[in-house]
């Protein structure tokens, strides 16, 4: 079962971004509690630290992203003094999201492990597109996703216009992201966002239950699958299998690929340990 008190922590208790490791799992909290996690230019900047520090550590074999307080992350920090200004004055957003944002999505789309993402309050904005952009997404039943930019004059972004038409098709995208209304985390699930809901006290427990699961299975397949599967929505079919060829044929030299045959054959677990 999991308990926050067997994790041990790697960043100060007050980091703007927890940092604590479980057994193969680093568990990542957004620590603004007051603000509802809301981005800052300080905060995203130990965000991108934290999943680079877990991209290169071989003893982190998934990553679990989770909120401090009643809210998972309410989208750009709107009164964070950091927010650039341009040379005219006026707020330069285009290198907020060059900066910040643009980084973030792709960090997350070329993370080597499985990042599970454990929604345990509001998402808005930028919040809910880069809970969409983890993996596999759980949320706790009072959980909810706004799409909050249409009504601040901006569009979605943090990945929000290429993900949520992927995610849950064009219909549903365009009128969540026209609308700003609040979608609670059933109709999220329901609507192909996330992976499952699950009850408010049990999704700490489930979402690093999960996170153990896939630290156990080969990583690098996983993160190949991502690769692909990403990849395959703007391809032909031709080219997936190209792709599917090329990714197979690394996967089948590897140690996890031999393990992994090597456990059928003799029919006991595998001990993945390729990253
Ligand atoms: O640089 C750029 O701007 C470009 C990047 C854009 C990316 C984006 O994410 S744009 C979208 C930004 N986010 C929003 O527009 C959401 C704003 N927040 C809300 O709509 C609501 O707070 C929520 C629906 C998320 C939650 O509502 P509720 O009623 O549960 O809480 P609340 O009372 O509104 O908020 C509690 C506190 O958090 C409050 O502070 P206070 O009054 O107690 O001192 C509120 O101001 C603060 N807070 C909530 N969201 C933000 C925030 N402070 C700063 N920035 C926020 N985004």
């Amino acid at each position: 079962m999991f308990d926050l008190l067997d994790s041990t922590p790697i960043s100060s208790p007050d980091a703007l971004v927890r940092i604590a490791q479980q057994g193969a799992v680093r568990m990542l909290t957004l620590n603004r509690p007051d603000a509802l996690n809301s981005f800052t230019q300080d905060m995203h900047a130990e965000l991108r630290a934290a999943l680079d520090a877990a991209a290169g550590d071989t003893d982190v074999r998934a990553v679990m992203i989770t909120g401090a307080g009643r809210a998972f992350c309410a989208g750009q920090d709107l009164k964070d003094p950091g927010m650039a200004a341009g040379a005219d004055g006026k707020p330069d957003i285009a290198a907020v999201i060059e900066k910040n944002y643009r980084p973030l999505a792709l960090r997350l789309q070329s993370m080597p492990v499985p990042v599970v993402c454990a929604v345990n309050g509001v998402a808005a904005g930028a919040g809910a597109n880069f809970a969409f952009g983890c993996d596999i997404v759980l949320a706790a039943r009072s959980a909810s996703f706004i799409q909050a930019f249409s009504k601040i004059g901006l569009i979605p972004d943090c990945g929000g216009t290429w993900l949520l038409p992927r995610l849950a098709g064009r219909a549903r995208a365009l009128a969540l992201a026209l609308t700003g209304d609040k979608l609670s985390a059933a109709d999220a699930e329901r609507f192909g966002l996330i992976w499952q809901v699950v009850e408010d006290g049990d999704l700490q427990a489930q979402a690093f239950a999960l996170a153990t699961r896939l630290a156990a299975q080969p990583v690098k397949a996983l993160a190949a699958t991502r690769h692909a599967l990403d990849a395959s929505q703007s391809l032909t079919l031709d080219d997936a299998l190209a792709l599917e060829a090329r990714l197979q044929g690394e996967l089948g030299r590897s140690n996890d690929f031999a393990e992994g045959v090597a456990a059928f054959q003799q029919k006991r677990p595998a001990h993945f340990k390729d990253r």
